[in-house]
Formats: structure tokens, sequence, C-alpha cells
């Protein structure tokens, strides 16, 4: 079977997704694209040579029958809007991180997706794919370290656009460690508070760059996250975990091993999109299986998209007060107990 896939948003990752859908990957065809932006939906269909059409809105293209999934890919206020209706027409629905822009709009999700009565959501956190990430999590489980005590970790960007404002390092950025840091340690967060060292003079006069979030965890690891989007040098994840009898680390990135002119030296990159290449790669090759021969998508659910934005609800509340905020999560609801997750 080929999955018919809809994509609802043809900006940067949008094009990107859809390069390795009807290039790279197996099982799936693009049928249909939309963008607020029409002429850009458009010139997509053209540049990737797609037999897809592009249609008005969100609401045409997931309603035609033509489509059996949809993949969100919009910016984040035009994520809700897009899953709502998605699952409101039985679609399955792969949706790019945040599921929505704040708690309550994703527990609106989580209610309508229990109402529909069976998991159609998949939410883009494509880190839990990331070899160098899954490595981790099995030597934490496996407790190669011991119990885990703290996380240094870094989300450094070589520069940022001028409509990138302080709250978006959380929402935007941060949200990729809130999601793997708890599913890394298996753990529930308790509290944050935000530090802002000297600001960089490579970010805009408004906004606080670099940025460093205390967070707590409920059996106390304690983890310092800084975020920098405008550090110059390169893309930078970074990953420690510390635990009683080891430390584990993030793999750096490959790369090859340059002698020239009295130097020794290694590439960076400078790029998201090669970063996590592979990442994206598995992950929206899981979607298109796991929908295909189960019936439903494995990878991280809507109450893991509501978990962080809960978290990063927080985060922006302790960037504005400089107190250490209480994190609060409610119970996970049955539905979502009873999952089969990858
Ligand atoms: P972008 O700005 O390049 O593309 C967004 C596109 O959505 C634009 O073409 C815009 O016209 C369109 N759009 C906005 N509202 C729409 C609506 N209501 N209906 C249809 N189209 C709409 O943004 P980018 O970088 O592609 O990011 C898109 C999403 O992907 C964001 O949610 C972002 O957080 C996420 N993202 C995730 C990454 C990851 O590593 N998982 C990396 C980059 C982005
Ligand atoms: P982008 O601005 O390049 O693309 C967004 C596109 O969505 C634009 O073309 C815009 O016109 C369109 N759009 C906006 N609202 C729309 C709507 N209501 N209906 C249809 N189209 C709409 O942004 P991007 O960098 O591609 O990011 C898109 C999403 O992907 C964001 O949610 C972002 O957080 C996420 N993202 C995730 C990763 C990741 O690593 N997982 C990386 C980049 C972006
Ligand atoms: C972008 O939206 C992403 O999701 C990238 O993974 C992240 O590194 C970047 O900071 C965000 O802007």
């Amino acid at each position: 079977m080929t999955l018919k896939i809809g994509v609802i948003g043809t900006g940067a990752i949008g094009r990107e997704h859809i390069k390795r859908i009807s290039k790279k990957l197996a099982g799936a065809e693009i049928v249909a694209v939309t963008d607020v932006n029409q002429q850009l939906a458009k010139q997509v269909v053209e540049q990737f040579q797609l037999n897809a059409i592009a249609y008005p809105d969100d609401k045409t293209l997931i309603a035609n029958e033509n489509v059996d999934a949809v993949l969100v890919t919009s910016w984040g206020p035009a994520h809700k809007g897009s899953v709502l209706k998605a699952i409101e027409h039985g679609k399955y629905v792969f949706c790019e991180k945040p599921l929505a822009t704040t708690a309550e709009d994703c527990m609106e999700i989580i209610n309508a997706e229990i109402n529909y009565g069976k998991r159609l959501v998949q939410v883009g956190f494509m880190r839990r794919y990331d070899k160098g990430y899954v490595q981790m999590k099995e030597a934490i489980d496996q407790k190669i370290i011991g119990e885990p005590l703290m996380i240094r970790c870094a989300h450094r960007n070589v520069s940022v656009d001028e409509n990138y404002t302080t709250d978006m390092a959380v929402v935007d950025t941060l949200i990729h460690e809130i999601d793997i840091l708890h599913w890394l340690v298996n753990d529930d967060y308790q509290s944050v508070q935000v530090f802002y060292p000297k600001k960089t003079r490579n970010a805009l006069e408004t906004l606080r760059d670099p940025q460093i979030f205390l967070i707590e965890t409920r059996s106390g690891i304690a983890i310092t996250a800084e975020v920098f989007v405008n550090c110059k040098y390169g893309y930078d994840i970074q990953c420690e975990i510390i635990g009683e009898e080891g430390i584990v680390k993030l793999p750096e990135v490959p790369s090859i091993v340059v002698r020239k002119d009295a130097q020794l030296g290694v590439n960076l990159l400078t790029d998201w999109k090669d970063r996590f290449v592979d990442a994206y790669d598995i992950e929206i090759q899981d979607f298109i299986d796991s929908v295909s021969e189960k019936g439903e998508p494995q990878g991280p659910t809507s109450w893991d998209g509501y978990i962080a934005a809960v978290t990063a609800d927080v985060c922006v509340k302790a960037q504005q007060s400089g107190q250490k905020e209480e994190i609060i999560l409610g119970e996970k609801p049955d539905f979502y107990k009873n999952l089969q997750q990858a």
C-alpha cells in the first residue's frame, strides 16, 4: 500500500520532508500540498515534479478522499487548527513541533484524539530517532553509569533572523531539549529557573542571547541547558549525562580530520537540516510504516507534545520572573498509557 500524503506548509522543513518522501523514502507519495503563500505551494509541485494538487487551504486538502495522512509543517501557531481538522476527518497526522503553542491548545487536541477513539497524531520530535541519543538512552536504561545525577547540554545555532524573539529560545529551540531529556532519564520535570549571562553583541538589541535554563527533575537530577542562537561558529548540539558511576555523552558528528598549515582540524555543521538528516529520515519512514502496517503511528504522541508545551509555558514564565518556577503536569490519560510506542 502506498500512503497518500498531503503537506500543509511548504516552507523550509515542509520542502525538506517533501523531498525525502518523494526521493528517498519508501511507501508513500505526496498527492497534495497547501500553503498560505499559494505561490510557494505551486512552486513546490513544479520544483519536485510532484503528481500533486495544490489546494487553497488546509480544510480542502484534509477533506479530500485521496489524502490518507497529513504532514503539518506550517508555522507553530497554525498547527492546532490543522491537527484538529485532520482528527475530525479521521486522517493520520504528523505534526512538526510544537504540537500547539500553548498547553491548553495541546489539551484540546488530546481531547479530540481521545474522543475520536484511535491514535492518529505523531509529533516531530526527531531527536528520539537520532542514533546518538538512542545509544545514550540504552546506556542509561541498562544502568551503565548508575543513576543519572546531572545533565549538561547546549543548543547552539549560527544565527537567527530578526523575527526570533526571547521566548522563541524556549518554544522554538529549547523545546527539543525539553522533549529529549525527560525521555532519556525516564523522569518528570519539577522546576525551572532562567539565568541571562553577558549578552552577545551579535544578537539584536531586543533578544536575550545566550540564556541558561536550570531545570530540576522530580528525582533531583539537575539540568543546565544553554540556548545560544547567535553563536557564530556552527550548529552545535551537546548533551552529557553525569551518573554515579560514569558519564555518557552525545557523539560528535563524524568528520574527516584535516592536517593543513600546521593545524589539525575537523569540520562542524552549520544547519539543523544536515545535523539531524538521518533522524528525520528514520522518523518519517517510521510514521509511514507504522501507519501503513499497524494502522497507527508509534512515535512521540500528543501527550508528549502536551508535556513539552506545559514545560515550555513554565520556562517562558521563568524567563520573565527570574524566579524558580514549578512545573506541574496532570495525570497521563489511560488512552496514552496503553499505547504501543517505538
Ligand atoms: P517556514 O516559515 O520555512 O515554513 C512555514 C510555512 O508554513 C510557510 O511557507 C508558511 O507560508 C506556511 N504556513 C504558515 N501558516 C500556514 C497555514 N495556516 N496554512 C498553510 N501554510 C501555512 O518554517 P519552517 O522552518 O519550515 O518551520 C515549520 C515548522 O517546522 C515549525 O513548526 C518549526 O518549529 C518546525 N521545524 C522543526 C524542525 C525540527 O528539527 N523538527 C526544524 C525546523 C522547523
Ligand atoms: P517556514 O517559515 O520555512 O515554513 C512555514 C510555512 O508554513 C511557510 O511557507 C508558511 O507560508 C506556511 N504556513 C504558515 N501558516 C500556514 C497555514 N495556516 N496553512 C498553510 N501554510 C502555512 O518554517 P519552517 O522552518 O519550515 O518551520 C515549520 C515548522 O517546522 C515549525 O513548526 C518549526 O518549529 C518546525 N521545524 C522543526 C524542525 C525540527 O528540527 N524538527 C526544524 C525546523 C522547523
Ligand atoms: C528550528 O525550528 C528547529 O527545530 C531546529 O531543530 C532548532 O535547532 C532551531 O533552533 C529551530 O529554530
